[in-house]
């Protein structure tokens, strides 16, 4: 690469978005109140063992009942769009029939606070809280649930959609069906390659049964999109890229975007699933048009090809790449990679961001595309009451440059959404892992705007990356 991604004073567009955003169960707490219902991470994150010190979202950032106040905060920095989820178990406990009045009337308000302060709402339906009552009836790898999915997103349109403008239907649906059904490090923890891939499937079903439900329900020229987590994917090894490729990115891009699964990606998993569960029609189903497409990035990966199980791919300590994130492709290993590391030991890696941004609009070129999460997690200490976290304002400075780089050689990006507006339950790592701008003092739930957090503010405010000190 031809330079250290750090630049200073970059100019973005002056309608480029800038903002942040958090998920339902990582933030809102208030697990059990206002007619909540359980989803499978609350039944997950309560059996021992699956979460860093048994940690749960019981409580969490208690932004349910800090709603007001959070919302200052936003408008305090000046955020563009706050990106949120909608908990299903808490619109529609159960995840069938009726709505629930307390649930609909949070994120009413929710999205009102918003407007009334300027800030654009984003909507994701489904970032990872699917009702219990549905896993308990197969789950993702059953097809009703797809259906169900469907019926809740019209419900929700309807609710929201005379204020509501953006949409993202699911978040990361990689992480649902692979580490979900797959490799067991998230809900509901089962572990079956099959079971992982009919997932996939269902879960891009879910997706294109959704979106013509949405658009008719929302009442206000809704955007519709997902958001897709992408391996931006290095190394020698054609093969080992060609089938992390297929199982990562073109499991979702190529249904959704082009109606088709990829022949290569079946044959990889023809010893795993005879794809049985693709009915006809479904591939139209899910190949709707998109308004946007939701990119979030955080690091790369390096592969290749080994001539057996790979230990290091099963089990290298990464919780991501445990059991079988990998159906049909376990004989790819995952090399380690060159740092600097964030605390999630995750390789950074800016360019990698500017080669997939580039990539994506090459090969979808008249879909624009917005990066729905960026961020990262480090080790921030308290300092006289301030949060002086330079590595992250580095992190982010890197990554925005990527963004302006890309933006130069013609992608048509619309807006950048910081990971996370607040410390949050980082899943299987609990609370060890701070993702915030805001720092959370889990003790007493006070709030401190980190140093990050002034960075995204002044790049909110003046559409241009501060000048380097
Ligand atoms: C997102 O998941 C989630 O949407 C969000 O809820 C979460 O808090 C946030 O990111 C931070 O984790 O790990 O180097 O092999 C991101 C999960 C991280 C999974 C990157 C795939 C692949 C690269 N993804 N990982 S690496």
């Amino acid at each position: 690469m031809n330079s250290d991604y750090r630049d200073s004073g970059l100019v973005f567009p002056p309608n480029f978005i800038v903002g942040s955003a958090t998920a339902a169960y990582q933030v809102e707490g208030a697990a059990r109140d206002g007619g909540r219902t359980e989803s499978i991470w609350d039944t997950f994150s309560h059996t021992p063992g699956k979460t860093w010190n048994g940690d749960t979202g019981d409580v969490a950032d208690d932004h349910y009942y800090r709603l007001e106040s959070d919302l200052d905060l936003m408008a305090e920095l000046g955020l563009d769009a706050y990106r949120f989820s909608i908990s299903w178990p808490r619109f529609q406990p159960g995840g069938q029939g009726p709505i629930n009045p307390e649930g609909v009337s949070f994120y009413s308000r929710l999205v009102d606070g918003l407007l009334s302060r300027g800030i654009r709402p984003i909507a994701t339906l489904y970032h990872w809280d699917l009702p219990q009552e549905l896993e308990d009836e197969g789950g993702w790898p059953e097809r009703d649930t797809a259906m169900w999915f469907a019926e809740y997103a019209e419900l929700a349109a309807t609710a929201l959609g005379d204020r509501v403008h953006t949409w993202t239907t699911l978040n990361e649906p990689w992480c649902s069906a692979y580490l979900g059904y797959g490799s067991a490090s998230h809900a509901p923890g089962r572990t079956s390659d099959a079971d992982a891939l009919a997932a996939v499937h269902h879960l891009n079903l879910a997706h294109g049964m959704a979106v013509p439900r949405i658009r008719e329900a929302a009442t206000n020229s809704p955007q519709v999109s997902a958001t897709l987590n992408f391996h931006v994917i290095r190394g020698e090894d054609a093969e080992a890229k060609r089938r992390i490729d297929a199982l990562a990115n073109r499991a979702f891009t190529s249904p959704m975007l082009l109606g088709r699964y990829d022949d290569d990606f079946i044959a990889d998993t023809s010893e795993v699933t005879d794809w049985s569960f693709v009915h006809a029609g479904d591939l139209a189903t899910i190949h709707q048009p998109l308004d946007f497409l939701g990119v979030n990035y955080y690091s790369t990966v390096t592969v290749k090809m080994w001539d057996g199980v790979s230990e290091r791919a099963m089990n290298d300590g990464h919780k991501d790449m445990g059991g079988s994130a990998w159906p049909g492709s376990r004989n790819v290993e995952f090399l380690p990679q060159a740092g600097p590391y964030t605390a999630m030991n995750w390789n950074i890696a800016p360019d990698g961001l500017e080669d997939l941004l580039v990539d994506l609009s090459e090969r979808f070129p008249d879909l624009p595309l917005m990066i729905t999460e960026n961020g990262a997690a480090f080790d921030d200490e308290v300092t006289d009451g301030r949060v002086h976290d330079a590595d992250r304002v580095d992190y982010l400075n890197r990554h925005f440059t990527a963004a302006h780089r890309a933006m130069q050689r013609g992608v048509n990006l619309q807006g950048y959404l910081v990971w996370s507006l607040l410390d949050n339950f980082e899943w299987g790592y609990g609370y060890s892992k701070r993702f915030g701008i805001v720092r959370v003092d889990y003790d007493t739930q006070e709030r401190i705007v980190k140093d990050s957090g002034l960075w995204v503010s002044e790049v909110a405010k003046n559409k241009a990356t501060p000048a380097l000190n």
